[in-house]
């Protein structure tokens, strides 16, 4: 009789502290693409925001972070869907993720009506920090590579370019801000061709490209398809006809440079974080993240997902562990410092991210291929916004 009460006592206990616990914990929410043509996007940030908590702990100010993954298949409906159920059901404290810009859009007014952070890891249009003042983004914007890529083109020769981006967001953004500074500086963009997002066949526009004979192709795809765009500019037999290829990093991304073969050894392009980034920071990074996943690389997806867990951890530190909106996104403004991928830090203006941003050329570096940085634009806030005030 005693010991059934004891026990019925104790079990009284342990799911008091349990909920105690669970009221602790600190969720995120994180939608990612985990599967669908994005997938390779969700695979490298899951595998940074796992690492990051492998080497800082799973807690923060004291309470335990604990991070919710739902896979968003790459479609914004799904994500809005999801994020609403992680906001109301589980009440998370952040939502994290959005690897494709539709995404990071379709959460932004979930974002301002629950008063959540958004934390947008992945996708790069400008305008998505203006869709809610509860989004602060970690990852880029097109802009940002696009206007230095223009720069470096006319200065080293490059006058007549055709650019080709992806139809969409980032794409139209890398377009005009390239063909804007280009034009600005000298230059004469003789056509401006686009590819679907979905499964794009860059072959017509390939051959739209070389028919034109530029001096120079400009061409931004989204983080998974700079392999399928490299095999068709070579079975086109652009990389014999003289026409140089120049790209935001995107293109030449580190989840799959290795495989696109020496034809791309030589192509100069910028961005904002390369696995060969010559920092202690960077090294110790890229190393834990070969060892926890069977020596896979990190790309610049992967940084934005482990900065966007700094970000989180560092505003909590700074709240004392406080959770409301408001006061989060107050510790998250202005907030600065060193990245994998350099220095860096939050525009509390704009709550979007500052960074430098490298021109590199593929190298051949003991048997790999890497972004090798050459030069280094120090600080850049996204030019788009920059430019509106
Ligand atoms: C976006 C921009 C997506 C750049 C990307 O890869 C990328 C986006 C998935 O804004 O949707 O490389």
């Amino acid at each position: 009789m005693v010991r059934r009460q004891l026990a019925a006592a104790l079990a009284a206990v342990a799911l008091l502290s349990s909920a105690a616990q669970a009221e602790d914990a600190v969720k995120v929410g994180l939608i990612l693409p985990m599967t669908g043509q994005q997938a390779s996007t969700g695979k490298q940030i899951d595998a940074a925001v796992k690492l990051y908590q492998a080497v800082n702990g799973s807690t923060a100010a004291g309470k335990k972070i604990e991070v919710i993954l739902k896979d968003d298949t790459g479609v914004a409906d799904v994500a809005k869907r999801l994020a609403q159920e992680l906001v109301v059901n589980d009440k998370v404290a952040f939502l994290a993720g959005f690897g494709l810009t539709p995404i990071a859009l379709a959460v932004a007014p979930i974002a301002t009506q629950a008063k959540v952070p958004e934390v947008v890891m992945a996708a790069g249009t400008s305008s998505i920090t203006d869709a809610s003042p509860f989004v602060v983004r970690t990852s880029f914007t097109l802009a940002q590579s696009a206007v230095p890529m223009a720069e470096w083109a006319v200065k080293n020769g490059i006058n007549k370019v055709v650019t080709l981006v992806s139809d969409f967001g980032p794409g139209i953004d890398a377009e005009k801000s390239f063909t804007e500074r280009f034009k600005s500086d000298g230059g004469t963009v003789i056509e401006s061709l686009r590819v679907p997002l979905r499964s794009p066949d860059f072959s017509p526009v390939l051959q739209k490209a070389a028919d034109a004979k530029p001096d120079a192709v400009f061409v931004f795809v989204p983080s998974g398809q700079g392999a399928q765009f490299v095999k068709q500019f070579v079975e086109r037999g652009l990389d014999k006809s003289g026409i140089k290829l120049i790209a935001t990093g995107d293109v030449t991304d580190d989840d799959q440079l290795n495989g696109m073969g020496d034809v791309v050894i030589g192509v100069i392009n910028t961005h904002n974080y390369s696995a060969a980034h010559d920092s202690a920071a960077n090294k110790a990074f890229v190393d834990a993240f070969k060892k926890a996943n069977a020596g896979m690389r990190p790309n610049f997806m992967a940084v934005g997902g482990w900065d966007g867990m700094h970000l989180i951890y560092e505003a909590l530190k700074m709240t004392g562990g406080a959770t409301d909106g408001d006061t989060l996104l107050a510790a998250m403004k202005g907030m600065a410092w060193e990245s994998p991928r350099g220095p860096i830090s939050i525009d509390p203006q704009t709550r979007d991210i500052v960074q430098n941003i490298y021109v590199r050329k593929v190298e051949k570096k003991d048997g790999e291929l890497y972004n090798v940085e050459f030069a280094t634009i120090p600080n850049v806030k996204d030019p788009v916004k920059a430019a509106k005030k």
